[in-house]
């Protein structure tokens, strides 16, 4: 499971953050189904931007490219992403990787040497042809103009991978959603042109190693950090190991190149391409994209202090639809925790552990099996699984919230706060902690610390990220006699 490697010319903002939340969430999910995960993010520190950025702020580029690394990390783990590797493509393993698939690329006679003269856009790293550019040639993404760049170049016959291309594009799970790969396929359709994949005019990259004039351009030398990672170049066996079970996440700006170029360099060094990349929209402010050139940044430590790690990552995964963009608003976020976090999860947890201190002395009694509740759980159980699988983040969460508010509608109706022991009071309570317990594991991949933290009130042992997924979803694990303890409001209400 990969995110983009981020650009380490400035530091991370939520545009950043929603990606890396959904790639962890999807991570955690797979964990969960007791498949084996690597989880890979981390920082593309190479290329001309990031060059020009290191010289405005008077720094060599290394010593920028760790400066922003480390801010990267530092939101990364502040917001619990549960990353396994974090490659930084400055790291010599990432040299020796670059090197070794470029220079099988060219073995298998797919690199050659020409000139290639353009209109270059250095916010995007990328070539335009004119007609993709607005008035005054303005890059359509940075709207700024974009500058002529012309030098003796290699290049990737990318055109020779046409047909393998379309053919990987119509499975139907290449890319993700349906839309994305329908744009994908068009590009391919619209015909491909060679690329260039080296810079003279640099020299802030990995060396072609058969060219010592030329560095990789850094778009060819960043996508193979996901080859790297998993061992290209330097231990085959654990390559073949992962290789090609890799999902990527990615922005639509960077589709282009996960769906097009990067299959066709991996079909051309014989290697099989990715299982799947999932493709959503961009997270709107104001209407504009938020990105590091624009003024509408937010840092989201910001809003973790307003909403807390669990109340920013459910946000990502639950406010914005997969695939299309969307606008993002504080006034957005706070309607959501409230209606979702403190009203719904919150308050069920609080009226469940209320009455049990109350009423059952503290200790929690065990579903029925035959519960009113049990197929609706079931069903639950059943969409979340299917969409977290897609992955829709979403609706995986939509279907537990919904499962929720249908076991506070229970308790409503059945007013247990006003039952005597004797009355169906023991069976009403175990049914609703045991929907807590299996909310618990649906939810945990989106809000890990939150998940726990009603697991271990409820009195269970170990953590909802230990359960084994589907086995441990089945109605009746709950096993009563636990100690439940009523504690702080889980999610506090916050007033907007
Ligand atoms: O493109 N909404 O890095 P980058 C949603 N280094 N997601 C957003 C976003 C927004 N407004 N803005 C950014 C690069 N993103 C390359 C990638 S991968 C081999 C190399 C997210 O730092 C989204 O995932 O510009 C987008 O694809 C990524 O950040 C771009 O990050």
């Amino acid at each position: 499971m990969t995110t983009p490697i981020y650009y380490v010319n400035d530091v991370p903002h939520i545009g950043h953050a929603y990606t890396t939340v959904i790639a962890d969430a999807l991570a955690r999910w797979h964990r969960l189904m007791g498949e084996e995960v690597m989880f890979l993010t981390g920082t593309d520190e190479h290329g001309l931007k990031v060059e020009r950025s290191a010289e405005e702020a008077g720094r060599t580029a290394q010593q920028q490219a760790d400066l922003h690394s480390e801010r990267f990390r530092a939101a990364w783990d502040l917001l619990d992403i549960s990353y396994d590797d974090y490659i930084r493509t400055t790291e010599p393993r990432h040299h020796v990787a670059v090197q070794a698939l470029l220079t099988k690329i060219k073995e298998e006679g797919h690199i050659y040497v020409d000139t290639y003269a353009g209109h270059y856009c250095v916010g995007c790293e990328a070539y335009y042809n004119d007609d993709e550019l607005g008035e005054d040639l303005a890059c359509p993404i940075h709207k700024r103009p974009v500058e002529w760049l012309e030098e003796e170049n290699w290049f990737f016959r990318l055109s020779a991978f046409a047909d393998q291309l379309t053919e990987w594009l119509s499975n139907d799970t290449s890319v993700v959603p349906k839309g994305k790969r329908s744009e994908a396929l068009g590009i391919v359709k619209q015909g491909l042109d060679d690329v260039s994949i080296s810079r003279s005019s640099l020299t802030w990259g990995v060396k072609v190693p058969w060219d010592q004039d030329q560095v990789f351009y850094v778009w060819y030398d960043a996508l193979i950090n996901y080859a790297t990672a998993v061992g290209y170049g330097l231990d085959d066996g654990r390559f073949n190991t992962w290789w090609p079970n890799v999902h990527h996440i990615v922005g639509k700006d960077i589709l282009r190149f996960h769906c097009v170029y990067w299959p066709a360099m991996l079909m051309a060094a014989g290697l099989t391409p990715p299982q799947q990349v999932a493709v959503h929209g961009y997270l709107l402010v104001g209407g504009e994209k938020m990105s590091k050139t624009g003024l509408t940044q937010i840092s989201p430590a910001d809003l973790v202090g307003d909403f807390g790690v669990d109340g920013v990552r459910y946000q990502f995964l639950r406010g914005q639809s997969f695939g299309p963009d969307s606008d993002f608003s504080h006034e957005q976020m706070v309607t959501r925790y409230n209606s979702d976090l403190a009203n719904s999860l919150g308050n069920l947890l609080s009226r469940v552990t209320t009455v049990v201190a109350k009423k059952c002395e503290g200790a929690g009694p065990a579903p029925r099996p035959d519960s009113p509740l049990a197929e609706l759980s079931a069903e639950a159980v059943r969409i979340a699984s299917q969409h977290w699988a897609e992955p829709n983040p979403p609706l995986a969460l939509e279907a537990a919230i919904n499962l929720v508010r249908d076991t506070n509608a229970f308790l409503e109706a059945n007013e247990p706060w006003k039952m005597e022991p004797g009355d169906d009071l023991d069976a009403v309570m175990g049914d609703a902690l045991e929907t807590l317990r299996i909310v618990s594991v649906l939810v945990c991949p989106a809000i890990p610390e939150s998940a726990a933290d009603i697991w271990t009130r409820i009195g269970l042992p170990g953590r909802p990220d230990e359960a084994t997924v589907p086995a441990d979803l089945a109605w009746g694990g709950y096993p009563g006699g636990l100690e439940v303890a009523k504690g702080a409001p889980l999610f506090p209400r916050i007033s907007a």
